[in-house]
């Protein structure tokens, strides 16, 4: 027999709308009213799930470090590997977190809208690398003899966070700490089974070969360290900040996905030389495996984020697909210019993966 803890799942239309008027195990914030919007505040103290995605780790999911490098040296970068190389993913269960908060998963991607994201990582190697708040260019990694080469003009090199991709069938939700590197081996580009992936010409890309590419990718976020000075070498233990750009609406539309899926993958991935025969001028991020993380004196990745949590899909977010904050003609057009299947299309009004007439119609209803 149901009670008044017990949570009511209302249906309007095929959508589920989930109230409830006192929390219940497992789930305690829950959404107040269908028209409201609730706010919940997510802390992680740790993720559910780090590894090292590296094709050479032995144990990429224990392993007490990630590195963050490229497989480039003098002689250029090697053919066999990505570009961006030595990764490392980091997730949290936002459906079920280890303590505190939880968000409610599988209400429809456009019922959270993130308001702020900020993900820390503790720098485990000591004075290897130079501070850079900002992301270097491609085109300062291609040979100076290169029409497009330009020279980095600040010392050092951004530590950039992207969201995750997944191959070969996984999903946020199937992909472990062991889970293979890829199906295919360890040599080879493009084929790890999960990849930073970022929005580039409207669709959702791995962003690993980007000097190959010759593009730019657009970070989620960069590390920054108000108390260092660019240019500056970093020391053990530094706290590097990652604050999510959530107005981004590429970004916010991977973070929705995310949340409704109820596990929130972040890929770090970046391009340092590894130049062989010297000591490593790449970062390493402490997972939550290293000894100085589980006896506390140091952490492994954390997140700290809000999210609005609607009772109803809003119209802003369903039919806005421009996220110019009103729907007009322009949001009309861009739906029929993305028209077809399209993974990550911000004109694919209803995240279902193809921009149809489901997605005109929503465009319509919410006209204004
Ligand atoms: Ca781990
Ligand atoms: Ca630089
Ligand atoms: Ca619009
Ligand atoms: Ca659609």
């Amino acid at each position: 027999m149901r009670n008044r803890s017990e949570m009511i799942v209302r249906r309007i239309g095929s959508i589920p709308v989930w109230l409830a008027p006192a929390p219940i195990a497992g789930l305690s914030v829950l959404i107040a009213a269908p028209l409201g919007a609730q706010t919940v505040n997510l802390s992680f103290a740790a993720p559910s799930l780090d590894r090292w995605n590296y094709p050479f780790a032995g144990n990429p999911g224990g392993n007490h470090y990630a590195a963050i490098f490229a497989p480039l040296t003098e002689a250029g970068f090697d053919p066999s590997f990505d570009n961006r190389d030595g990764q490392m993913v980091i997730g949290f269960d936002t459906a079920d977190p280890p303590q505190g908060t939880s968000v409610p998963p599988n209400l429809g991607p456009a019922r959270y809208t993130v308001t702020s994201a900020t993900v820390f990582l503790t720098v485990e190697s000591n004075e290897t690398f130079t501070y850079d708040p900002t992301p270097d260019s491609y085109r300062t990694w291609l040979a100076p003899d290169d029409p497009e080469y330009l020279p980095d003009a600040d010392a050092g090199h951004a530590v950039e966070l992207f969201g995750t991709g997944f191959r070969y069938g996984f999903t946020a939700t199937t992909y472990l700490e062991s889970a293979p590197y890829s199906p295919l081996g360890s040599f080879g580009k493009g084929i790890r089974t999960a990849y930073p992936e970022s929005a580039h010409n409207g669709q959702c890309v791995d962003v690993s070969n980007n000097v190959d590419e010759r593009f730019d990718p657009t970070p989620f976020a960069v590390g920054l360290n108000a108390e260092l000075t660019p240019g500056e070498v970093v020391p053990v233990d530094t706290e590097l900040r990652f604050d999510i750009n959530a107005s981004d609406p590429n970004v916010q539309r991977s973070l929705r996905r995310a949340l409704n899926e109820g596990m929130l993958d972040f890929s770090v991935a970046s391009i340092f030389p590894s130049q062989q025969q010297t000591p490593g001028t790449y970062p390493r991020f402490y997972t939550k495996e290293h000894l100085a993380v589980i006896v506390g004196l140091v952490s492994a990745a954390r997140l700290e984020m809000s999210v609005e949590v609607s009772g109803e899909p809003t119209p802003d977010s369903a039919g806005d697909v421009n996220a110019d904050g009103v729907v007009n003609i322009h949001d009309l057009l861009a739906v029929i210019a993305s028209w077809g299947a399209c993974q990550c299309c911000l004109a694919d009004a209803n995240y279902d993966g193809v921009v149809n007439v489901s997605d005109l119609l929503i465009v319509i209803q919410t006209w204004g």
